[in-house]
């Protein structure tokens, strides 16, 4: 079969689907550290994992509207400055199964954990595009180029076996600030077949849909890649729409993602003794919005208290203008005592004071993406 040839995966990883194969790691493993080992960072795909092992034979080729189009190799992208810069990336889908018991929705289904946190190494997209002649924060809107897009080698059924591709606007690759790179490596290590070996793309503070995988060109577009995953997958609708009454192209890609936050040492419902009970979790917000705060209220939402955070920023990336490390996730944690049954609920808030909204409800979709709602487990008392 097309799936005869897939990379061999960490056994504790929880498997949503087969073939393609997408997976999450256990709740507790993805807050043991801070950033997430590759065998357990999740694995989201559409189609097989290609085989891409002739290095010296690959090459990204640049091209669209521009004057020079450009073919690169590896070598090329590595002559480039490297940046090493720790990106959370989270998948639109991440908390989908949660939406869909409220009301049932279309997509494969994912706990908390469609969510990771890496240190990407590679050339900033920035610096790729100057090499053909795209000066930096001054797009050349000369020939038209107003997006970027990137087309990868896989193929998938939405696509009707053509490959994944996705794209951004001009303005955000070249802006070196906005750190989208071309990365080969991932925790130091070369990446690996899963995340996109020998390149990917990495757009940091943005859904893990727009970080193509594999890369095989990069075209300077006029329009929005029109490709499946742009136009019809991965917007956010309103609640009152289905599928009798759906038009897509009345609503645009979602790029940036919202603030979202989650608890992990614990899973929905889940048995404890009496005493303290330390609770941690994940924070994270789009678009290089940083985390603010992180509340736990223990009665509902009546009160909360505030969790203690934590970084562990790379050296390279802490801003200027915060303190934190931008695109990347806080981890938090609270201990509370519990002698009854308790629903302890999370959320965090971002450092544009967006918060997340109380109740799946309110932005239910029926495509199940953003689920960003509180997140809540009800601990049991047992021994
Ligand atoms: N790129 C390609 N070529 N094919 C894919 O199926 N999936 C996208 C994105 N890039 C995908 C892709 C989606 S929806 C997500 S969330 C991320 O890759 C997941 O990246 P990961 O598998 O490295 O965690
Ligand atoms: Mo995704």
């Amino acid at each position: 079969s097309e799936y005869s040839q897939e990379p061999a995966r960490h056994p504790s990883l929880k498997i949503n689907a087969k073939e393609p194969f997408n997976a999450e790691p256990p709740r507790s493993a993805l807050v043991s550290s801070y950033v997430t080992p590759v065998d357990l960072f999740y694995k989201r795909n559409h189609g097989p994992i290609p085989i891409l092992d002739h290095l010296e034979s690959y090459s990204v080729i640049l091209t669209g509207l521009i004057d020079n189009p450009t073919k690169l190799s590896i070598k090329d992208i590595r002559s480039l400055p490297k940046y090493n810069v720790t990106a959370t990336l989270q998948c639109a889908g991440n908390r989908r199964t949660a939406m869909s018991d409220v009301k049932k929705v279309r997509g494969v289904g994912w706990d908390v954990s469609a969510i990771g946190n890496a240190v990407w190494g590679g050339a900033k997209l920035a610096h790729v595009l100057e090499l053909v002649g795209i000066p930096n924060l001054t797009p050349s809107t000369i020939l038209g180029g107003k997006h970027v897009e990137f087309v990868s080698v896989d193929r998938c059924k939405e696509e009707n076996g053509g490959p994944y591709k996705a794209s951004i606007p001009l303005s955000q690759a070249t802006n070196p600030e906005a750190d989208v790179l071309l990365a080969y490596e991932m925790n130091g290590e070369t990446l690996n077949r899963d995340h996109g070996f020998p390149l990917r793309v990495v757009v940091p503070g943005v859904i893990g849909a727009r970080s193509v995988k594999w890369l095989d060109s990069i075209n300077i577009i006029a329009e929005e890649c029109q490709g499946f995953f742009m136009q019809k997958d991965y917007k956010m609708f309103p609640p009152s729409v289905n599928w009798d009454n759906i038009n897509w192209s009345s609503r645009r890609p979602q790029m940036d993602f919202p603030v979202q936050s989650a608890i992990c040492s614990v899973e929905d419902v889940q048995m404890v003794k009496p005493g303290k009970v330390c609770i941690k979790g994940y924070a994270v917000s789009g678009g290089g919005r940083g985390i603010e705060r992180v509340d736990i209220s223990l009665d509902g939402g009546k009160n909360w208290v505030e969790a203690s955070r934590t970084q562990k920023p790379g050296k390279h990336y802490i801003s200027e203008h915060s303190s934190s490390d931008k695109w990347a996730w806080v981890l938090f944690e609270a201990t509370i005592d519990v002698s009854q049954t308790t629903e302890v609920i999370a959320k965090a808030v971002d450092s544009a004071a967006n918060v997340q909204p109380e109740n799946v409800e309110s932005v239910w979709n029926l495509r199940g993406v953003l689920n960003t709602s509180w997140h809540r487990v009800l601990l049991r008392l047992g021994h």
